[in-house]
Parts: structure tokens; C-alpha cells; sequence
């Protein structure tokens, strides 16, 4: 694809890659270590990579929970997980909801434990690369944000949860990450968004001004965090653009998680956008988004419909309708509308094809089945297939998602291959 470039530059860069990877892997345990050098899996790797999110629930009530139930290899909604991890078998995973530890346990021992451990007679899967770092959720922000009265509790911390990293973030990849060159976005202030939706108070005249400017000074407009991962695919770096918006519901008609699950979208919608992405700063302070040209996987639950449920109306289109962003094939599963007819109630009033559904959510009352979970490549990487894990009824497969409650997540895996060069 560049000509320009010479076979000895080729070399130049695979031979850095190598190294690159060999430094990531120092910092690895061993069952990783051993892991990476036979971390094939995909039947023609050389063509295609397969990026998939999950929000996989594994999130527990308590701090350190997870990392207890994850300690042996006897969770079973963990074991499920991993299955479905398994059977689908993704090159870049984003896992939402799952439990933040400073130190990267979780990760590592759902790695040990789990994914390393067939089931049901599934491949066990390899991630020698993994990315894990700080949620908003359950930090406290010292201010009374819910308007209650009172300050402290889940609904007054920079994002919701009941301790710090609840509901948390976690990649896991079998192609090395470019740690120096991650960036993160946790500390980014949604007053700092021009034109913010800044939720307003209907009780008072003043507008936009649910928050005060106590309050402002130090919102943070990511719930959980956004997080560029830059991956290295075939010689290609693909940043994976990770997130997880908050649910726009859970409030009064200030609507102050619809507007912010809005703006949290519009975080990325901006970042790929150069002329649009000038005002955006990094926890690192550096400013900007992507590089013209730039190549990326937008991943994560939006917690946004593009015509059904309660988010702001056109928040999923800043994506879908994104100049940058690839749509020219949109995933689906056989079980999201076999699920959608026998579940009922808000499903049979949906605009929303529901062979693109990708949560089961609570149909009377509530928002029914849902698309919310995405995998979005830019427009110079090339589509080659998709889909939603939701297997039909009839299906051996369909035991790991199941109906309410369900063994794994009320979400499905989404994941879509993306075509990449070969390099000889
Ligand atoms: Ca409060
Ligand atoms: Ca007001
Ligand atoms: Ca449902």
C-alpha cells in the first residue's frame, strides 16, 4: 500500500515490532510469556484480525470480589464468559464491567483461570498483551451531583459505583499493544467540551446549570474512561478507541446521564475528526485526536440505540453517521430476533431492526432488547464479516447466553473483521 517504502524499511519495522513485543513480554508473567510464542489461533491471521466487545458483567459488589472469584477456576459465570470468548475467538478484546485492581490481577487470573482453560470442549485462548487502568467509577467527587441533599454514595462519585474501578475496562490482545503510545482520558472535564450539553435544572431559570460551577471545575465527562489503545496489526497501528458511556437513565428529567452519555460518544465522534478534535487534552496533557489517515476500531457498550430506547436522540448516529467510521456492514445474530418476538412487550413497538440487537434488557416496562454494543472500524480498513454472539434457541451454544438470568451477561459479544496487509 506505499509503495514509497523500501523492502529494508519493511524489515527495519517488523524487526521492531519484534522487539517491541519481546519488552512487553518482560513484563509479563510466565504463563503469558509461554503463551506468546505460539499465539496463532486464526486460521489466516496474515488476512484478517477479528476485534470484539463484550460487556461481560463481571463486575461484583464488593472490592476485591472479583479478584477472589477469579483466584480459582470455579466461577461458573466467568467460565461462561470465557466460552463465549472462546467460541468466537477475537484478536482484540474489549471487556466492559469488568472490576478495576491497580495491580491487573483480575485480568491476569481470568486469563489463567479461564480463558487458558477450555470449556465444553472449546480452544483455550491467548492474550500475551493486556491493558488495563483507572475507572471514574465509585472515585468519590466530594460534591453532592445527584442533588439529594446529601454528599457520598454511587450517584455522587465521577462515575457510578460503589468503590473505586467498579465496572471497569479491560483489553486483552494477541497482537502487541504500543504501551508508550496509549492515551487515556479519564481526567477530561465535560466543561472543556465546546457546546457541552450541560444538563439544566428545571427548577431554576438559570440554564444548564444542574452542576454548579463548584461542580463543573471538576466533572469529569468520562463515566467510566476512554482510552486510546494503539494495537500493531500486520506493520499497521489500529488504535482500539475504548469506552463505556454511561447509562442514559438512572436520573430525573435534568436527564443529566442521557446528555452526558451523549457527549461521552461525542468524545470519539470529535477524536477521529482533526478539524474537530483541537480541544480535546489527554490526563497526560497532550492535545488533539487521531492523525489524518489515522486507523482505528471505535469499541465498547455506547449504551445508546439508534432509534429505540432513552438516550438523546442522535446520540449513537454522531458514530454511525461519522464521515470516518465504516458501516458498510452491521452485525447480526439469528437469537436477537427470535428473542425479540418471544420476549414482547416494548420489542413490538421498536423502529430498531432487532437482528442488530445486542442487550437483552427488561421488555415490560423498559427499553426491550437493544443495539448498544458496537465495533466501529474507520473507513480505510476494510470489512470483511461480522456478527452478534446470540445464538438462536435451537442452538448447543445458545446454554452461554440464555434468557433472564442469564449465565453470562445481559449483553452479547459483538465482533467484526477487518482485513489487514500482508507483509512479506
Ligand atoms: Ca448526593
Ligand atoms: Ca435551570
Ligand atoms: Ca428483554
Amino acid at each position: 500500500m506505499r509503495p514509497s517504502r523500501t523492502t529494508a524499511q519493511r524489515r527495519r519495522t517488523a524487526a521492531a515490532a519484534v522487539l517491541l513485543a519481546a519488552l512487553f513480554l518482560l513484563t509479563l508473567d510466565g504463563a503469558a510469556m509461554a503463551a506468546a510464542s505460539n499465539a496463532t489461533g486464526r486460521a489466516d491471521p496474515g488476512r484478517s484480525a477479528r476485534f470484539a466487545t463484550f460487556n461481560a458483567s463481571l463486575n461484583r459488589a464488593a472490592e476485591g470480589e472479583l479478584v477472589a472469584d477469579l483466584s480459582t477456576p470455579n466461577d461458573t459465570q466467568a467460565q461462561a464468559v470465557a466460552e463465549v470468548i472462546q467460541r468466537v475467538r477475537p484478536d482484540v478484546l474489549l471487556i466492559n464491567e469488568f472490576d478495576f485492581d491497580a495491580r491487573g490481577l483480575a485480568a491476569r487470573l481470568f486469563q489463567r483461570n479461564y480463558l487458558s482453560v477450555g470449556h465444553n470442549g472449546a480452544t483455550p485462548i491467548h492474550y500475551p498483551f493486556r491493558f488495563v487502568a483507572p475507572s471514574n467509577t465509585g472515585i468519590p467527587s466530594g460534591f453532592d451531583l445527584d442533588n439529594n441533599g446529601s454528599v457520598g454514595g454511587p450517584n455522587d462519585a465521577f462515575g457510578f459505583g460503589a468503590y473505586p474501578g467498579q465496572f471497569g475496562m479491560a483489553v486483552f490482545s494477541r497482537y502487541p499493544i504500543l504501551r508508550s503510545q496509549v492515551r487515556t482520558f479519564q481526567r477530561f472535564l465535560w466543561k472543556d467540551m465546546p457546546g457541552a450539553l450541560l444538563p439544566d435544572d428545571p427548577a431554576t431559570p438559570a440554564p444548564a446549570d444542574w452542576y454548579s460551577p463548584q461542580e463543573l471545575a471538576v466533572f469529569r465527562l468520562s463515566s467510566k474512561s476512554h482510552w486510546d489503545v494503539p494495537v500493531l496489526v500486520g506493520g499497521k497501528v489500529i488504535h482500539t478507541l475504548v469506552s463505556h458511556p454511561t447509562p442514559p437513565v438512572f436520573d430525573g428529567p435534568e436527564d443529566r446521564n442521557g446528555t452526558r452519555n451523549h457527549d461521552e460518544i461525542r468524545l470519539w465522534a470529535d477524536y477521529v475528526l482533526p478539524s474537530r478534535s483541537g480541544y480535546i487534552y489527554d490526563d497526560q496533557g497532550r492535545r488533539g485526536g487521531l492523525k489524518p489517515g489515522a486507523r482505528f476500531v471505535i469499541m465498547g457498550d455506547q449504551n445508546a440505540d439508534p432509534f429505540d430506547g432513552d438516550s438523546v436522540a442522535g446520540a449513537a448516529q454522531q458514530l454511525l453517521e461519522n464521515p470516518r467510521v465504516n458501516t458498510s456492514l452491521t452485525p447480526t445474530s439469528p437469537g436477537g430476533p427470535e428473542q425479540a418476538a418471544l420476549q414482547g412487550g416494548a420489542n413490538l413497538t421498536h423502529r430498531g431492526d432487532p437482528a442488530f440487537d445486542t442487550a437483552d434488557f427488561v421488555d415490560v416496562p423498559g427499553p426491550g432488547n437493544l443495539r448498544v454494543d458496537y465495533v466501529l472500524p474507520s473507513k480505510n480498513l476494510r470489512i470483511l464479516d461480522s456478527g452478534v454472539f446470540w445464538p438462536a434457541s435451537t442452538d448447543p451454544l445458545f446454554r452461554l447466553v440464555g434468557v433472564f438470568p442469564f449465565p453470562t451477561s445481559d449483553h452479547r459479544l459483538v465482533w467484526v473483521d477487518v482485513r489487514v496487509h500482508r507483509h512479506r
